[in-house]
């Protein structure tokens, strides 16, 4: 069966880079040390396994979540990185994942552009747009008082990201556990295989 190709995207520093390396091993992913993005280009990691499935992540560099429209760069290298390896017929496009921080109350514009976009990425129907396909995923739980991080996640499932979860987003906490990982990961594996472009 090909590999399984999934996007990692979201604002400078939330952690992408960190989930990447941490769940495929994969020593060229580098970390940054700070808020300010570290991540410049993107890259698929080395496939691992999850539930008897070749997986590969495609890191992004981080955007600016309070620009509207920033997240169109990072979705459109990850089109081009699964057109690729669709091309190549080394895998398959299995969906996206949005890495949030948990204490970040200033959360992505988004707009119904966003929500295009990214099911046209998951090869998922555009109008009304299908989301099934990708994971919203809460990081950084031990950095504020477990109750603070609760109220956040309410208040980012009825404000801030409620256009995503209306249309179809699952929302995930992340705590930093191969298990919780591979969980994120297994969301996206269930179901219907990706769409070829
Ligand atoms: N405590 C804790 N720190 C984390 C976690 N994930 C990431 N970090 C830290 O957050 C900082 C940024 O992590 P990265 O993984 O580089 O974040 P990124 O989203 O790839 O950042 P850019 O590529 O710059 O957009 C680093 O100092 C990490 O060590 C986590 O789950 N827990
Ligand atoms: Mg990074």
């Amino acid at each position: 069966m090909p590999t399984a190709i999934i996007g990692v995207m979201g604002v400078e520093g939330s952690g992408k880079s960190s989930f990447v390396k941490f769940l495929s091993g994969d020593e060229r992913i580098e970390i940054g040390h700070s808020l300010d993005s570290k991540t410049s280009s993107i890259r698929a990691s080395d496939p691992f396994q999850v539930n008897d499935r070749a997986v590969a992540l495609i890191d992004t560099d981080g955007f600016d979540g309070h620009r509207p429209g920033a997240e169109r760069r990072p979705l459109e290298a990850i089109a081009s990185a699964m057109k690729a390896e669709e091309r190549g017929k080394i895998g398959t496009r299995e969906g996206v994942i949005w890495i949030h921080r948990i204490n970040d109350d200033s959360p992505n514009v988004i707009t119904e552009d966003t929500l295009e976009r990214l099911a046209s990425v998951c090869g998922t129907r555009q109008s009304p747009p299908d989301l099934h396909k990708v994971v919203l995923v809460t990081t950084l739980w031990e950095s504020v008082p477990f109750e603070r991080a609760v109220q956040y996640e309410a208040q980012l499932r009825s404000e801030g990201f409620k256009l995503l979860l209306d249309a179809g987003v699952t929302m995930e906490r992340y705590n930093g556990t191969p298990e919780s990982g591979k969980k994120i990961v297994s969301i996206l594996l269930k179901g219907n295989s990706g769409l070829s472009a």
